[in-house]
């Protein structure tokens, strides 16, 4: 029966490094790279892999204890493991030489550095940190950490539970869901569809975007009726023909305004590494409904077009989308989006924020209205707006102010306003 003594390896310049935790028992049968004890230095801890498979026969060390280069971890019977194998295919055959050799490890390829990452694959953490891991149910090894070299902390494994809740139960509401309910079929006539391909690209960023952004939506309504009777009395001057420009072309520009006085609404924020980027550029994206489903592309550098220009890109990139001709870059690289259904009808509703986006504008159908004015009640045009924002970033007050500036720039001045 052969016997193979496990040694510690070469652990570099460390010295008397401590063992924190024994990973196996006598009589285990293991394999290799099993993981057999953890140690801990002052930099890091790490899992001290086998070289062999076999049944542990005596086990050398405890918790506790200091330990140097070719210190005995443990004997193994690298034999047994074997023979359990041999005696299933036949229990004839006999081992008849016994043999004792010494394992030493073997350079570089098996060298255990008392470094963040083991050869094996084994997470660099505290024993606190993975005293913690063991009394929470985690298993340290799928934890990505967020230190240096992917060292793991307590936090890491707080998130890394809290991600696997959320996820479990989204996954577990949505089995309910389907579970629970009847068959449609069984209610009546149906027909059952795939949904298009437009749609099942979106849906996940919908859903991701409402899960995980904190959505605030302020709601104003704005007179537009300067703008509306100067709007419909667009005429070619040449030809004296009626330009149609939509009120969508004057309140992109009137984003922009509102952008450039807070430029929070035109940033995007990384929560892992507590940046926010602010764009120095005006690209505006457009809810754009088609037959295939809902596309966002963007008009870029909105801040340099007039209110004509504005309209004929609208109705380029449109068609562009609704044609599928647009290209997916397009859709990329927003400051903020605008929603209209004003072409539609309805007044307010809820927007979704475009992520990396932080704020998106939801537009209803202007709509007659009685107001008192200097005494008198007289019909006002108004349009009636949504504003979603992230609250991580974006405060009421601000988006209070943004609402304000936008009435400002498509109110009575309008014109002076919206110049370019
Ligand atoms: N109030 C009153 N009338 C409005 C208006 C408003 N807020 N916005 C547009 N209109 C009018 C236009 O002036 C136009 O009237 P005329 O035919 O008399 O000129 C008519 O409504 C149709 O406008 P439109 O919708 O074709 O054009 P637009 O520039 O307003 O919008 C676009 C362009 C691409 C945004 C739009 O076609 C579209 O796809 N909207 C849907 C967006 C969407 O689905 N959003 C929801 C996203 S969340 O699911």
């Amino acid at each position: 029966m052969a016997s193979t003594k496990i040694l510690v390896p070469d652990m570099g310049d460390f010295k008397d490094v401590e063992i924190i935790e024994v990973l196996v028992k006598e009589g285990q049968q293991i394999k290799k790279n099993d993981s057999l004890i953890t140690l801990e230095s002052d930099k890091s801890s790490v899992e001290v892999p086998s070289t062999h498979e076999g049944v542990i026969e005596k086990i050398n060390i405890k918790v506790g204890d200091k330990v140097n280069k070719g210190d005995l971890i443990l004997s193994l019977n690298a034999e047994s493991a074997t023979e359990k194998k041999k005696e299933v295919v036949s229990e004839q055959k006999k081992v008849e030489k016994t043999e004792i050799k010494e394992i030493k490890t073997q350079k570089p390829k098996e060298i255990i550095p008392i470094a963040p990452t083991s050869q094996s694959g084994s997470k660099s953490a505290s024993p606190k940190v993975r005293k913690f891991a063991r009394e929470v149910g985690a298993n340290i090894k799928n934890i990505s950490g967020s230190q240096r070299a992917g060292r793991v902390t307590e936090e890491d494994i707080k998130k890394h539970i809290k991600d696997k809740l959320t996820s479990d139960t989204v996954k577990k509401e949505t089995q309910k869901k389907y579970k629970d309910e009847y068959d449609h079929a069984e209610f009546g006539k149906v027909e059952v569809k795939d949904i298009p391909r437009v749609k099942r690209l979106s849906g996940p960023q919908l859903v991701r975007s409402w899960t995980e952004i904190p959505h605030v939506t302020q709601h104003d309504e704005i007179d537009i009726t300067e703008m509306e009777i100067f709007r419909k009395s667009l005429r070619d001057v040449f030809t004296g023909e009626k330009i149609a420009i939509t009120p969508l072309a004057f309140i992109t520009r009137a984003v922009v305004n509102a952008l450039k006085t807070y430029p929070n609404f035109n940033s995007s924020i990384d929560t892992e590494s507590n940046k926010i980027t602010y764009k120095k550029y005006f690209h505006i994206g457009f809810a754009v409904d088609t037959p295939h489903g809902l596309m966002v592309p963007k008009i870029r550098n909105v801040e340099t077009m007039g209110i004509k220009k504005i309209s004929d890109e609208l109705r380029k990139v449109s068609k562009l989308c609704r044609e599928l001709k647009i290209d997916k870059k397009e859709f990329f690289g927003g400051s903020m989006t605008i929603s209209s259904l004003g072409g539609i009808g309805g007044n307010f509703f809820t927007p979704i924020i475009n992520p990396p986006e932080v704020a998106i504008l939801g537009v209803g159908k202007a709509f007659d209205k009685i107001s008192r004015i200097d005494g008198k009640f007289i019909i006002r045009k108004m349009l009636p707006i949504s504003l979603s924002y992230d609250h991580r970033i974006i405060d009421g007050a601000e988006a209070a102010r943004f609402c304000v500036h936008l009435g400002q720039s498509l109110g009575e001045d309008f014109a002076f306003k919206l110049a370019v």
